[in-house]
């Protein structure tokens, strides 16, 4: 067929609905920044994943190439590539042009799938300036190309094949993204996810952006116990992974769970591999049965006396890391990211699948179940300490006549949706920034340094200490099961801190503090980073801030200056060596402190001008782990820690 003739009004509806992707990215991917660049990875691998899903596949490999481009492939049944006789187009034509046809092929072919958020292979290509598409299929392998959504030729035979499958190669738009260079580690972490969570599948990421390419190859017999082990690498577990699996009215569900020492709780969540980051009914139905279940036991074998009161729902949390993943024909994705799973035939089916299972362990295994119960019993008590604590900060607050700390400088205005709450450390850069800042809109609270050093990282303890208190007075929500989002004083909190090793710690603990007392305020975007400037660079009367070395480097470029070969000596003295150039000064902030009010407003507190990073649960997530590793009992991974970033710190005290 030639292009022209068969140009009816579907091709029309077609260029039209790629062209609102092109538009409005940010509807399908969620951003164009690199969150939305992985985003494409993501959903060329879900399709992948999906035919391994419905056990036809068991091989993928994510090639990172050295020209750009992103490759996918995989050993499935290959997407079908004849032409439709009413549309006139392939399979793979229409997959790749039209919105959300992903999934719809094969008579329903796909036992399960990621619904909702398979947007698609079109989405991917509609973002790419050029995607190549090749299908081995029937002892061919047939091509075709497109670019920025549109076909660029007919679909065509290239050679010959000896096995199925599916290879896409797409070209992030430079004309659509502020990057096109995916994170390497976020790339691992999710692939690993999926590996986990796809039972016999082996994933492959090559890499070859680098000198000598690297290639990591994922694959786990284990499933989701594996991921819990993975998950406590570096913490002290009070029992064996257990592992629980069912099938019920066409409902799988797999559960892993391990207790260790830790204070934290992880929990994952997945239906059909997508992460539940809301949970949803899947996660009711665990955290349910589990208290049930270990009340029950506790009861029975008298560890719990008449008297006592029952464990709670958080009382059995502390120090559980679990990975719930359910495969569901029809999934329901609700609340306000799709990510809270909402099938209420789910949440019976896990409970009594699980409840059972995890009871008979108990039974089974006395000496496991001591241990979790005694750690269940400790958060008991440690949760009326807390609250005990709690109640005196408020108290003192309501006696004072809810006095706000004498440290903070308030702002002027009353409206918590333009005031901003700045976390300074340290007096003198507190001192700059009161003098810097826009006094209506914003407040100032310095926070001491020191306050990482206590042994063990403990809420009482945390909520005894003065500086926590204030930052809990000043924001005014109260803290943990009673905060209040209403009563939040600030929707900007922002953390500005030292680029130095004191700075990174104390940003690390108010992170993890957000994620496990205030988690809300991170989830609703209010929690931010600043981003100060690391290098002045003056020429006469002209100066320039510069927040990276790169930038340093184009800025002294620009100015007229050299550039001096930088030699990288890991494990030497970390002082910057100072840039010999032509008259220009290149200063180099060791802290925040070294700034004037003036500088320190201009670069890194004027609204108009500043760059902020919005905190997301996973950077906070992340900082709990790095914090439970500086913090924690065990000290092999503490010291792996410090040794590993040595080069960067040098005397760091713990
Ligand atoms: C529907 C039907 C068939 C294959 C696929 C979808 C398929 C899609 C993708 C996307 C990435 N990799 C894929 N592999 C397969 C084939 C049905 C048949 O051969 O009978």
């Amino acid at each position: 067929m030639s292009a022209p003739q068969n140009y009816s009004a579907e091709n029309i509806q077609v260029l039209e609905g790629l062209e609102a992707v092109r538009k409005r990215p940010g509807m399908y991917i969620g951003s164009t920044d690199v969150r939305g660049l992985h985003h494409l990875l993501w959903e060329i691998v879900d399709n992948s994943i999906d035919e391994a899903m419905a056990g036809y596949c068991n091989s993928i490999t994510v090639t990172l190439q050295k020209d750009g481009g992103y490759r996918v492939q995989d050993n499935g049944r290959g997407i079908p590539v004849d032409t439709h006789s009413k549309t006139g187009k392939s399979a793979l034509e229409t997959v790749m042009t039209v919105l959300h046809a992903g999934g719809k092929f094969g008579g329903g072919g796909y036992k399960v799938s990621g619904g909702l958020h398979g947007v698609g292979a079109s989405v991917v290509n509609a973002l790419s300036a050029k995607v190549i598409a090749r299908v081995y299929r029937d002892g061919k392998t047939w091509q075709q190309e497109y670019s920025q959504g549109k076909v660029m030729g007919e679909i065509e035979v290239v050679g010959t094949s000896k096995t199925t499958g599916t290879e896409m190669t797409f070209y992030p738009d430079p004309e659509i993204f502020e990057t096109l260079e995916m994170d390497l580690e976020t790339i691992y972490t999710r692939l690993r996810q999926q590996a986990y969570l796809t039972k016999g599948v082996e994933i492959t990421v090559v890499n070859e952006q680098e000198d000598r390419p690297t290639k990591y190859r994922f694959y786990f017999e284990g499933g989701v116990s594996a991921y819990v082990r993975h998950l406590n690498e570096g913490r002290n577990a009070l029992s064996k992974v257990i592992a629980v699996e069912g099938e019920e009215d066409g409902i799988l569900m797999e559960v892993a769970l391990q207790y260790t020492d830790s204070f934290s709780e992880h929990i994952l969540t997945f239906a059909n591999n997508i992460h539940t980051a809301e949970g949803g009914t899947h996660l009711t139905g665990f955290r349910t049965a589990l208290t049930r279940i270990i009340n029950n036991y506790a009861r029975e074998k008298g560890i719990l006396k008449e008297k006592e009161v029952n464990l709670t729902a958080d009382d059995v949390r502390e120090g559980l890391t679990a990975v719930i993943s359910i495969k569901i024909g029809d999934p329901q994705f609700e609340g306000q990211t799709k990510g809270k799973l909402g099938n209420s035939e789910v949440r019976p089916m896990v409970e009594s699948r699980f409840g059972e299972k995890f009871s008979a362990f108990l039974e089974e295994n006395p000496g496991e179940a001591r241990n979790i119960i005694n750690k269940c019993l400790l958060a008991a008590r440690a949760r009326l300490a807390a609250r005990a604590a709690r109640d005196t900060v408020i108290r003192k607050g309501a006696l004072e006549g809810l006095t706000l700390p004498g440290k903070l400088a308030d702002c002027s205005s009353r409206d918590p949706k333009e005031s901003e709450l700045f976390i300074v450390e340290g007096d003198s850069a507190g001192g700059s920034a009161k003098q810097g800042r826009n006094r209506e809109i914003q407040a100032i609270l310095p926070l001491r340094g020191k306050i990482l050093n206590t042994e063990q990282a403990r809420l009482d303890r945390m909520l005894a200490n003065n500086e926590v208190k204030n930052l809990v007075i000043a924001m005014g929500t109260s803290i943990g099961e009673t905060l209040d989002m209403e009563k939040l004083r600030y929707h900007k909190i922002i953390v500005m801190t030292d680029a130095d090793v004191d700075g990174l710690h104390i940003r690390t603990l108010i992170m993890t503090l957000f994620f496990r007392y205030f988690r809300e305020i991170i989830e609703k975007g209010h929690l931010y980073i600043a981003n100060p400037p690391l290098y002045k660079l003056s020429k006469g009367k002209q100066a320039k801030y510069a927040y990276s070395d790169t930038e340093r480097d184009e800025i002294i470029m620009s100015m007229g200056g050299e550039v001096e070969e930088r030699i990288e000596e890991m494990g030497v003295e970390e002082e910057a060596p100072e840039k010999k150039t032509s008259r220009i000064g290149v200063q180099r902030y060791k802290g925040l402190g070294e700034m004037n009010p003036e500088q320190l407003w201009e670069t890194t507190m004027n609204p108009e001008q500043r760059t902020l990073f919005r905190v997301h649960i996973e950077d906070a997530e992340k900082a709990d782990k790095t914090f439970e590793t500086l913090m924690g009992a065990e000290v092999l991974p503490r010291k792996k820690f410090i040794q590993s970033r040595a080069k960067y710190a040098q005397n760091i005290d713990l």
